[in-house]
């Protein structure tokens, strides 16, 4: 991979070359978490943004899409673009029905805003609790929003860190419809699939069947760096127990990365090692995306 050139406040840039998978991903897959950035100069960054990152445009996006086996995108609004999801529709608007859209709303959203929304191909909304990404929302206000998003049946993605389960638990409890948690409620993968901590994830999922998660993100989760094998054995655990109720994607391009920038085939390459059956993997990468943002797609 060759890593290109460093953003304005010297973040990564997206992996230029990514390898060719050797993981042939199932017909119609869906990469159900990524991003679109800018360009600035169309789609400027959130004045409240906690960071800049490097241009990562829709025609990218789509070229990886294509790179990579997959068919269709789940676009995901981050922080750096705060609530002005006009970058996110915009890639939706050109993908010819082949993405659909997660956004970040406030309070003051109007009903004529979020059918505008929906009609964009917007599926759900985003709580972000991220303490470095994001200032405090009341968990009143959450809970507002899922309630009025609610009749567009869309769904809630949540994003927390696993030392904050306990906090965001109970308003996990009291949200209506579906709720995706991002990035396997960010464990620390140091203290073990099999450790209490993630058993905490797991027994929350149990509890709850309105949870689905994305097994996603390892290059934020690992201490070992990639192949990312200390991070294989939470997506495996829970893509093994909810086979029903997981999602998977890249999470291009991958924003606010310090460190190192992953390679979208290394991460592809990963998806046999979490879900090892070809019934896992049309469950992961196929049924369950759309029966989440496709739902008409599907049979009855
Ligand atoms: C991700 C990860 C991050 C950023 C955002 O909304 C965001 O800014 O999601 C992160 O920094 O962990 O891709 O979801």
């Amino acid at each position: 991979m060759s890593v290109s050139d460093l953003g304005a406040a010297g973040y990564l840039s997206y992996c230029a070359t990514p390898k060719r998978p050797d993981f042939r991903v199932p017909e119609g897959a869906v990469d159900a978490h990524c991003h679109v950035f800018g360009p600035a100069t169309r789609f400027p960054f959130a004045p409240e943004r906690k960071y800049t990152p490097v241009d990562a445009p829709k025609e990218q996006l789509f070229r990886l899409r294509d790179y990579l086996g997959f068919s269709r995108n789940v676009i995901v609004q981050a922080t750096c673009h705060g609530r002005n999801n006009d970058a996110l529709v915009d890639a939706l608007a050109t993908s010819d029905g082949r993405a659909r859209g997660v956004a970040v709303v406030g309070a003051d959203v109007t009903d004529p805003e979020l059918d505008a929304l929906d009609r964009a191909g917007v599926r759900g909304v985003r709580f972000n609790f991220l303490k470095r990404l994001v200032d405090d929302t009341p968990h009143a206000v959450f809970e507002r929003i899922a309630q009025r998003v609610q009749p567009l049946g869309w769904h809630v993605v949540v994003y927390f860190e696993a030392q904050d389960l306990a906090t965001v638990a109970p308003l996990l409890g009291r949200l209506p419809g579906r709720i995706v948690v991002d990035h396997m409620g960010r464990p620390d993968v140091t203290k073990g699939a099999d450790g209490p901590e993630f058993a905490r994830f797991i027994e929350l999922m149990e509890r709850n069947q309105q949870i689905w998660v994305k097994v996603s993100c390892p290059e934020r989760l690992t201490v070992s760096g990639p192949p990312y094998d200390d991070v294989v054995p939470f997506a495996h655990r829970l893509v093994t127990t909810f086979p029903d109720r997981v999602l998977w994607g890249t999470d291009w391009p991958h924003p606010n990365m310090e460190t190192h920038m992953p390679d979208d085939g290394v991460l592809t390459d990963l998806i046999p090692r979490i879900a090892p059956t070809e019934s896992l993997q049309q469950a992961l990468l196929v049924t369950n995306p759309m029966r989440l943002y496709w739902p008409e797609e599907m049979q009855p």
